[in-house]
């Protein structure tokens, strides 16, 4: 079959997603692969022997990245990455970064199978940690060779879980992924399908997205201090109640966003942690978690500011203390052009309706951006919803979006 015949199929990547959504799959109807579980680190095990009957050469690096590689021409020749992550938040879908995977290794089999050879290697990466249960992007930071000793020894989840205990439950051993680095000579491009995770192409029953720029993230985790007391004998304004801090943040959010954002910015409280946390004592401690993004770095350091700013005017009027540690900054990128041109050509020669557009997710691709050029493919995401069970993506947009991917893969590795 020559190269240029071959479509995916459907039915072989359909299989995969369900297999594997049984990993780490609760009664809720959710997915818990959270980075280095037993349940992710089973994922993985199960992806191995899945690129290894496909014919891949696998290997894991120091951050636990799962590689499987398809043998080029000219192995000298900078290697084509596909990729993207099977971890998922608490209570996931099944298609949140498994999709650009099996995606992915969807594509290597049916070249595989066609005999024909690429140029360079393919290499197809699940990335560990794209949710930043430990604050980043462990896996393609590590990838990226942005990862130094204190992140490793500083990184803990959000129930204080340190990084480096968790890596050492599953066998691993931390400081190995300060050998993960990849040499930017040897990374040609970059590609990851991923879900769209937003209403923007299900609104607009469009089936593919070629994203331009992928959006800028800050994570902090914020504690107000205040002091705990009685509930029943302490008169309202002697309290210094340090869960109203939060109270009073959370209403100034729409017009911090209002004075220093744009139309793109978005503010989420995630987590909130009160202590003691008994119903009858005033709380002394209040830490919450803050995601903020933008596309634009500058916007991003407006609102960083002014959320400072917020804070210290709440923690005056209320009598309490604030202090807060920056879990991760990640750049907005730009994804690049000349790929952009290539996957927007494509969807016009597989006559699927595509629009270019921007994402407000972050990715693994805008890390592995610092190392070669990247471009997203989106699939459209049912209703908009994503990071939970309500995730979904019609067969009919998965297939579309995943022949896009091969015919540019078959482009970039075949000049096809
Ligand atoms: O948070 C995000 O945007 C991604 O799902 N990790
Ligand atoms: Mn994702
Ligand atoms: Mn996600």
């Amino acid at each position: 079959m020559k190269v240029t015949e071959s479509t995916i199929s459907i039915q072989r990547l359909e299989d995969d997603l369900r297999e594997l959504a049984e990993i780490g799959r609760a009664d809720d109807g959710g997915v818990y692969r959270m980075a280095f579980t037993p349940a992710d680190m089973q994922g993985k095990e199960w992806l191995e022997r899945k690129m290894r009957e496909a014919g891949l050469e696998t290997s894991r690096d120091g951050a636990c990245n799962l590689s499987g590689r398809l043998a080029g021409r000219s192995p000298e020749k900078p290697t084509l990455v596909i990729g993207s992550h099977i971890d998922t938040v608490p209570c996931a879908g099944i298609l949140d970064g498994t999709l650009g995977v099996l995606t992915g290794l969807e594509c290597l089999r049916v070249l595989k199978e066609s005999g024909a050879v690429p140029k360079q290697d393919i290499e197809l990466i699940a990335f560990s940690d794209e949710e930043g249960r430990f604050g980043g992007m462990f896996g393609s930071q590590s990838f990226a060779g942005q990862i130094t000793p204190d992140t490793i020894h500083r990184a803990a989840d959000p129930t204080g879980q340190r990084l480096e205990d968790t890596m050492r439950e599953a066998g691993l051993d931390p400081w190995e992924a300060l050998r993960a680095r990849r040499d930017p000579e040897r990374i040609g491009a970059y590609l990851e399908l991923h879900i769209e995770q937003g209403p923007v192409l299900s609104t607009a029953n469009e089936q593919v997205g070629v994203v331009e720029a992928i959006t800028g993230l800050f994570k902090w985790n914020v504690t107000f201090s205040g002091e705990p007391n009685h509930a029943g004998t302490t008169p309202m304004p002697m309290r210094r109640d340090a869960f109203m801090g939060i109270a009073d943040f959370a209403h100034e959010i729409p017009r911090i966003l209002d004075e220093n954002g744009s139309e793109v910015s978005r503010a989420t409280i995630g987590r909130v942690e009160l202590t003691p946390g008994s119903a009858n004592t005033v709380p002394g401690e209040a830490s919450f978690t803050i995601d903020v993004r933008d596309t634009d770095e500058t916007v991003m350091n407006e609102l960083a500011g002014a959320i400072r700013k917020t804070l210290a005017a709440i923690a005056r009027r209320r009598g309490l203390t604030f202090s807060y540690q920056v879990d991760s900054w990640i750049h907005p990128v730009d994804c690049d052009p000349g790929l952009v041109g290539i996957i927007e050509e494509i969807s016009r020669e597989q006559d699927v309706r595509f629009r270019r557009m921007v994402s407000g997710a972050a990715h693994d691709a805008q890390i592995v951006a610092s190392v070669c050029p990247v471009a997203m493919v989106f699939v459209p995401s049912v209703e908009g919803k994503s990071h939970s069970p309500a995730e979904w993506t019609a067969w009919d947009d998965i297939e579309a979006g995943a022949n896009v991917m091969l015919a540019t893969l078959r482009r970039l590795a075949f000049g096809a």
